[in-house]
């Protein structure tokens, strides 16, 4: 996929649950809309251990790292989700990465959203509002970690057709 504008490429974010919980979705939203990006996903997760973990596994040494997972779980916050979604568009990462700021919320520029809305817990978890990936490799697994191919409306990565015998939930049929 290429524009005018350079090579396209994509991006997740997630809103977390301290962003949730604050009613800062539509303000943080505006924001994204900025960078002329497109959504291509979005869904609300409750988010397992096991998927915080395999999400935060580079950091796995850390010692915040229990907090951490205890915070994306939501286990600090009365929203117990996160907002995902998929940003695609030229120098997605970048643009995203830039308007969410430094990591550390008090370090990060005023007016970015982490500058904004974030804050440091006295337990000192950085409670800093939303997750953007930090580089094309990072974006390709954790897009894969936290969609399917059939949640997303393009074909950012390739996908293939497999047999599965499975159950799922399905909406009880109703008369009318
Ligand atoms: P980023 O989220 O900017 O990509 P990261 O990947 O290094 O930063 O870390 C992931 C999350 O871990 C980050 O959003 C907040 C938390 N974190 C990082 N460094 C921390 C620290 N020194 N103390 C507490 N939490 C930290
Ligand atoms: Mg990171």
């Amino acid at each position: 996929m290429t524009d005018e504008a350079g090579p396209k490429e994509q991006t997740l974010v997630l809103i977390k649950p301290d962003g949730l919980s604050k009613s800062l979705t539509g303000n943080i939203l505006t924001r994204l809309s900025e960078t002329k990006l497109e959504i291509a996903a979005a869904k609300c997760v409750h988010v397992s251990r096991a998927l915080a973990e395999e999400h935060y596994k580079s950091l796995r040494d850390k010692p915040f790292f229990e907090e951490l997972i205890e915070y994306l779980q939501g286990k600090f916050h009365s929203r117990k989700k996160v907002l995902a979604l998929v940003y695609v568009g030229p120098g997605a990462i970048r643009k995203v990465r830039e308007l969410a700021g430094a990591t550390n919320p008090e370090e990060a520029d005023a007016v970015s959203i982490r500058g904004q809305y974030g804050r440091i817990t006295t337990k000192g978890v950085y409670e800093n509002v939303i997750h953007a990936s930090s580089n094309v490799q990072e974006a390709e697994r954790e897009i894969k970690l936290w969609f399917e191919p059939d949640e997303i409306i393009y074909d950012l990565y390739p996908a293939e057709t497999v047999e599965v015998k499975a159950k799922k939930r399905v909406w009880v049929k109703t008369q009318k």
